[in-house]
């Protein structure tokens, strides 16, 4: 199914012009690269690249903010990322817009994206009266041992076109609150949403009275993020992307004894017991690997079915693919937009024709959509392919939504092949036995740093702290306490008493 037909470039140009007005952002206009909309895609603008320079001087300047920031008692740290949360929500649909033009999300994703930033404002406002370091039990009398957790410095967030602004938030809000000044190298394919949300920071730093220089934004290349990547004045280094890119950046920064955050690939699958309710299973499968058009890094690429259910299931699946409808995000009844760029298309394609020479067979889905109209757009139907066992390209991570479908005889064996591949992101089981979702759950179960049960793989809550094992890179962001990542802890030895006591009752003197 195709719904209405897609706007065109002009209309796009005018639609992002009116929400980045509204916004209050000033465009950069130059010829060092284009903001582009994969809706059509077409470029809407073009725009300068920061120079180096402009680097330099955000990186100075983020850790001159960073002398005072860190010093600012945290509840008022906090009160500029409530001002930026409650900008959010004022903005959410022109933000929401821009998620959309250019990264082709659906409205209800993208309006998702917006909410998932305010939500971690709001969580983020909380921490800053909490930020709780221990007190431990000191072997020497008249003494107590403390922990306290204190401002890291500059943080390098470098965010990838899927998540432009969500990722972005999970973040700046954090650091914020954790004392912490931030430079961010966002996506070259997602400028305007970035010059958005710096715009909205700079707005709410301005209304609480905050330094501007807290936050700095650098449009660029590749050139850009690895000054990032090699400054030691950026004490953290928060990436999200690739493996490849991951490979490249954490050794880098370690070579220089810097921190890294690593968000990186991930392989995600879904296991599905004879037991599972098929209806909210299918639902499930079908948001998890087909929205997003496949390009979350929590993305459902890998199904393990129960050999008992595996033809009910895939029947289902593939009617469900049949009808879902694939065209213009921004029409309502859309679920399916476009890939990002050709080259995802390609490497969908390219997949696809490996995998069928490795023995899998497509169910349902593979082909272009839209070429006529929108012949530098990458529409594609999600495709469901069924396969014999995990061969190398099932064990990649294609960012398309492909689909692999496996089957399973014993739990023990759906673990293994659960298990069996490179990266360690998010994972789930669909089962009504409550021993099974256990044993999925336990230490000898999904590998994964995120393990779901009745639900698919994707649409974390922001609550919890999100990011995965392997080649996924071990970092975590969002909730629960991934903030201590950007922050620096000191134990504390207080002597409360008039006697020198050494620890491990040694004698000197
Ligand atoms: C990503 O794709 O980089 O859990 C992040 C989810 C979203 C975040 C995905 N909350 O799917």
């Amino acid at each position: 199914m195709t719904g209405t037909a897609l706007p065109t470039t002009d209309e796009l140009r005018a639609r992002a012009l009116s929400a980045l007005g509204t916004l209050g952002v000033t465009v950069p206009e130059g010829g060092d690269f284009s903001a582009r909309s994969p809706i059509t895609g077409d470029d809407l603008f073009g725009l300068r690249a920061a120079t180096a320079a402009e680097a330099e001087a955000a990186v100075a300047e983020a850790r001159t903010a960073f002398l005072t920031w860190r010093t600012t008692p945290a509840p008022r740290r906090g009160e500029l990322v409530r001002r930026l949360g409650e900008l959010l929500r004022e903005h959410k649909s022109d933000l929401a817009d821009l998620v959309t033009i250019e990264a082709g999300k659906i409205r209800s994703e993208a309006l998702g994206e917006v909410q998932e930033m305010i939500d971690i404002c709001d969580f983020a406002v909380g921490l800053s009266r909490q930020l709780y370091g221990r007190t431990i039990a000191s072997e020497r009398p008249g003494h107590r041992l403390a922990e306290t957790w204190h401002p890291l410095g500059v943080v390098g967030v470098i965010s990838a076109f899927n998540f432009p602004a969500a990722v972005w938030s999970w973040n700046t809000a954090v650091a914020l609150a954790c004392g912490d000044t931030v430079v961010w190298k966002p996506s070259e394919r997602t400028p305007l949403i970035s010059l958005a949300c710096d715009r909205l920071l700079a707005r709410a730093a301005e209304d609480v009275g905050a330094p501007r220089e807290v936050h700095r934004l650098l449009l660029g290349d590749r050139a850009v993020g690895e000054r990032l990547v090699d400054d030691p004045r950026v004490a953290l280094v928060s990436a999200t992307g690739s493996t490849r890119m991951g490979r490249e950046v954490g050794p880098r920064v370690a070579a220089r004894f810097g921190r890294s955050l690593l968000e990186l690939g991930g392989n995600n699958a879904a296991i599905v017991a004879p037991s599972a309710d098929l209806d909210l299973a299918v639902q499930g499968i079908v948001f998890a690997a087909a929205g997003t058009a496949g390009q979350r890094c929590t993305t459902l690429r890998r199904l393990i079915v129960h050999r008992d259910i595996a033809e009910t299931l895939t029947e289902r699946l593939t009617a469900a693919y049949r009808k879902l409808p694939i065209g213009d995000p921004f029409d309502e009844n859309t679920l399916v937009g476009p890939l990002i760029s050709a080259v995802a298309l390609e490497a969908m394609n390219s997949a696809l024709a490996r995998v069928q020479a490795q023995g899998g067979k497509v169910l349902a889905g593979g082909n272009r959509r839209l070429s006529e109209a929108a012949p530098q757009a990458a529409y594609a139907e999600p495709v469901l392919v069924r396969v014999d066992e995990q061969t190398d390209v099932v064990k990649e991570e294609t960012f398309a939504p492909i689909l692999y479908v496996l089957t399973y005889d014993t739990l023990e064996e759906a673990i293994a092949l659960h298990n069996d591949v490179p990266q360690g992101l998010s994972s789930s089981i669909f089962t009504r036995d409550q021993q099974e979702a256990e044993i999925f759950l336990s230490a000898a179960g999904s590998d994964c740093g995120i393990a779901n049960v009745n639900i698919g793989t994707s649409g974390a809550e922001i609550g919890g702290a999100f990011g995965g094992e392997k080649d996924t890179g071990g970092g975590r962001e969002s909730g629960s306490d991934a903030w201590k990542a950007y922050m620096r802890s000191a134990t504390n030895t207080i002597n409360y008493s008039s006697e020198l006591s050494l620890a491990q009752n040694v004698s000197f003197l």
